[in-house]
């Protein structure tokens, strides 16, 4: 089994019901059980102008593999129309693996595993300059920690979070 946190984040087509959408295909998926959910976010998009993002964080617990588990991200995706066309551009709905921490009899063997292929780099490459991922993130678990040993309270505390404020999962 791994324990496994994810971000969350969408600015089209109504962000709140969108993860609302995300949250429960990952609850219904055979192999991903849901331990925790952040609070939710809205932060000032990072990229080109676009309307601000709805961020949050999720703890899971799978026995799928790194590639089966982004396989499994994508399919909820793809189910919520995402459309892949402008680099950091808005998006209906964009699943990241933060990190992938693996256990055995229920304990953690070690910090995240370390992956860098293709398809995959874990942990997330972008997670350290990233608020609207630190920040869901600290309300999940503030001691997760990158290969460097920094752990998500430090990174934060080095990150502007100017403009982005904690928001209810009601009306968009
Ligand atoms: N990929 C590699 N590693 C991973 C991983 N750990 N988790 C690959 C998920 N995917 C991973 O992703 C492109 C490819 O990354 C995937 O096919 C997968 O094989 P994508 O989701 O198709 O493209 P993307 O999201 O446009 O690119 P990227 O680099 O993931 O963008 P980011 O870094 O996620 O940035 N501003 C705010 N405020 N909030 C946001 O959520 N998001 C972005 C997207 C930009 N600005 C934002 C936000
Ligand atoms: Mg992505």
């Amino acid at each position: 089994m791994a324990d496994v946190y994810i971000a969350l984040g969408s600015n089209m087509d109504s962000p709140h019901q969108q993860l609302d959408s995300a949250l429960e295909a990952l609850a219904q998926h055979p192999n991903i059980q849901l331990i925790a959910v952040s609070n939710r976010y809205q932060t000032p998009p990072i990229g080109p102008q676009q309307p601000d993002f709805i961020n949050a964080a999720a703890q899971l617990s799978t026995d799928l593999s790194p590639l089966d588990l982004l396989d499994a991200l994508q399919a909820i995706e793809q189910q919520q129309n995402r459309v892949r066309s402008i680099h950091w551009g808005p998006r209906t709905l964009d699943l990241d693996i933060l990190f992938y921490n693996d256990l055995v009899g229920g304990s953690p063997v070690g910090d995240s595993l370390v992956i860098e292929s293709e398809r995959l780099t874990i942990p997330h490459p972008r997670i350290g300059e990233r608020a609207f991922v630190l920040v869901p993130l600290m309300d999940l678990n503030p001691q997760l920690a990158l290969p460097s040993g920094e752990t998500v309270a430090q990174l934060l505390a080095n990150c502007s979070q100017q403009g982005i404020v904690k928001t209810t999962n009601g009306e968009d």
